[in-house]
């Protein structure tokens, strides 16, 4: 549909320019807005960006609360948009940039459809604690569920710490991000579905609704254990995660 293509080009301009656009004025579908956000890919893909792997969004009750959601989507990953370990971000090209604690998981195989956590987590080479920065290119970060899948789920930045064992038991390990060395953000990966395996579960069934799956190489994001933290400049934010180690990165 060409209205469609020209949503996605919009959000497109808004990401690349940093500015934000009005929430849309019509109620997207649920397949119209995956449709706008494969679109809106299409976009990354034409300047020469690359698939890695896809996020959950809204997996914990935290999340949920702070935007006022309720469903679990999900949005694709670039290798634009990966930040380097202790790198740091140019605030100004963003629109209004926050940090969120995650657990990442890399995949050995490939998952679609209907699986069990432990075929889930079968599937995974290596566990790692992340941050992500979201950029909702709406307004405000006002958006509705359908608004915020088309704008790829609010998907911005990805740094990634250290790879770990695969056997880590993550069901439920503190997480604490740290701003300029006072302690920010508190939680428990628990808070991500009970387990983020489930999470990695949930990722599985939601893109081969979209005819996807998810592909051995991939990074899979498990979604926020908090709500998310507003980014200023020059700030230092550092996420510790029980038994996996921290990882961090600077604002300016
Ligand atoms: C949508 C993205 C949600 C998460 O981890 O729950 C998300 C948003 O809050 O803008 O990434
Ligand atoms: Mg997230």
């Amino acid at each position: 549909m060409p209205e469609l293509a020209s949503i996605a080009a919009r959000l497109d301009e808004a990401a690349v320019t940093a500015r934000a656009v009005a929430q849309l004025p019509e109620p997207l579908s649920l397949d119209n807005a995956y449709a706008v956000q494969a679109a809106l890919l299409q976009c990354r893909y034409d300047r020469g960006e690359r698939r890695i792997g896809v996020k959950m969004g809204f997996t914990s009750r935290a999340k949920m609360a702070q935007m006022g959601v309720d469903e679990m989507i999900w949005g694709r990953l670039t290798d634009g948009m990966l930040v380097e370990d202790g790198g740091d971000i140019d605030i100004a090209r963003y629109v209004h940039p926050r940090a969120e604690p995650e657990i990442a998981f890399l995949l050995k195989a490939p998952l679609a459809g209907k699986v069990s956590m432990t075929e889930a987590m079968a599937a995974v080479a290596a566990v790692a604690p992340a941050i992500e920065i979201i950029d909702s290119r709406y307004e405000n970060f006002r958006f509705s569920l359908t608004d915020v899948v088309a704008d790829n789920s609010s998907s911005s930045g990805v740094v990634l710490g250290p790879w770990c064992d695969p056997a880590t038991d993550v069901a439920n390990l503190g997480m604490v991000v740290e701003i300029d060395g006072r302690p920010a953000l508190i939680g428990s990966s628990a808070a991500i579905l009970g387990h983020p395996a489930r999470s990695l579960v949930a990722a599985a069934r939601l893109v081969a609704l979209r005819g996807e799956r998810l592909e051995a190489g991939d990074i899979v994001l498990a979604g926020a254990a908090t709500a998310a933290e507003a980014l200023k400049p020059g700030q230092r934010l550092r996420l510790s995660v029980e038994r996996l180690g921290a990882v961090g990165f600077r604002t300016r």
